[in-house]
């Protein structure tokens, strides 16, 4: 597979680490406005071509994957540049602007016949899942309930400024990985409840929420998060996980402890990420969740399979970021289907 990216920036180094990991995948352009990140980026290669421009990246070509890993506003012109050109594509969360721009840029790559991932990684980090395979398995039987939490005081605006300038912030931006777990454990949701707080007054959006989601398979299911959350140990960036079954318990708890309790016996077991040789704490659980995901990718193209978090899949994630704000706004209960 040879692969462009477009994006150079803060999170794009631990991709294009992600990328020399994997057998078979050679890197062979390079993609930013920024002249000095692209030539942080392009250290990393002996024999990359790099571009300030993506249309002039496209023009030359020489590739057959765009991993586009830009900031959200870029996200729509770029896929669709994609599939303009025929390449296989995996973009960064969140995925669209809106709901429409998402539909549209699954409809643009689903009419190539090429595949579409967004890099939706927080489900692929090791931890959270060894917790999703326990579900999948049935040992505790049919889960009624579960809770997705997701609170820190962790200082995200250092690495990433654009995150306290939007409208919009932590539903988005990391509700979003929150609400894709809750799909992975417990199927796609029919109504969403939420409220949102701003607590930290530096930034623009809301940096509190809490959602209450009614599941397809009669789960329901508390998604919780917060930027505003000063507690110790800090967790960032740690997804602490509840589910309630039939039979028994599973419990991701902090320090990447899980439990599954079946009557009164409780096993448990230390799910704790590697720290790769390129990756550094805290950040290795999400660093290594990168190269699980892009091999996902690999792996789903070379057998001709759709990705778990397909362009298409990730459609449901989405809608319910735009669900939880409408309800946030207006005070109520929001249904998927009315989207
Ligand atoms: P960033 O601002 O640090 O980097 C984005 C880069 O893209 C910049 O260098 C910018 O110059 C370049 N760029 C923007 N538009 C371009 C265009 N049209 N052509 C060429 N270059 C262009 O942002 P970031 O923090 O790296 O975030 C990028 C994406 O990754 C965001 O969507 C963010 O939500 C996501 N992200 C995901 C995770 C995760 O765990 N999945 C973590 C952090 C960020
Ligand atoms: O995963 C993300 O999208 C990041 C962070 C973990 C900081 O929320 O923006």
């Amino acid at each position: 597979m040879k692969v462009a990216l477009i994006g150079c920036g803060f999170f794009a180094m631990n991709q294009l680490h992600g990328w020399k990991d994997i057998d078979g995948v050679e890197v062979v352009a390079l993609c930013d406005r920024d002249e000095e990140r692209l030539s942080v980026a392009s250290a990393l290669f002996d024999n990359v071509r790099t571009y300030k421009d993506a249309a002039a990246m496209f023009a030359d070509g020489g590739f057959d994957t765009v991993d586009i890993a830009t900031t959200v506003s870029s996200h729509r012109p770029l896929v669709e540049m994609a599939a303009a050109h025929n390449v296989h594509v995996i973009c960064q969360k969140p995925f669209a602007l809106n709901l429409e721009d998402a539909r549209a840029m699954v409809k643009a790559v689903e009419a190539t016949g090429k595949t579409l991932m967004i890099h939706e990684n927080f489900r692929w980090q090791s931890a959270v899942r060894a917790v999703i395979e326990e579900v999948r398995s049935g040992v505790i039987g049919t889960p009624f309930f579960g809770r997705v939490s997701f609170r820190s005081g962790y200082d995200v605006f250092s690495g990433q400024p654009y995150l306290a300038e939007g409208e919009r912030f932590i539903i988005e931006d990391l509700g979003i990985h929150i609400l894709d777990i809750s799909r992975a454990l417990f199927g796609d949701a029919t109504r969403i409840a939420a409220t949102t707080r701003r607590i930290n007054p530096k930034i623009k959006g809301e940096d509190v929420a809490t959602m209450l989601l009614e599941h397809e398979g009669g789960v329901t299911s508390v998604v919780d998060c917060s930027y505003a959350t000063h507690r110790s140990p800090e967790t960032f960036p740690e997804s602490l996980l509840e589910i309630d079954g039939e039979k028994g318990t599973i419990r991701l708890d902090a320090g990447y402890k899980m439990s599954v309790q079946l009557g009164d016996d409780v096993t448990e077991r230390d799910v704790a990420p590697p720290v790769l040789d390129w990756a550094s704490r805290p950040w290795h659980n999400i660093q290594e969740s990168v190269r699980i995901i892009q091999q996902h990718f690999v792996d789903c193209i070379a057998a001709g399979a759709e990705p778990e978090t397909s362009g298409r899949d990730n459609l449901q994630t989405f809608a319910l970021v735009e669900a939880a704000y409408l309800s946030a706004k207006e005070h109520r209960t929001v249904e998927l289907a009315d989207l």
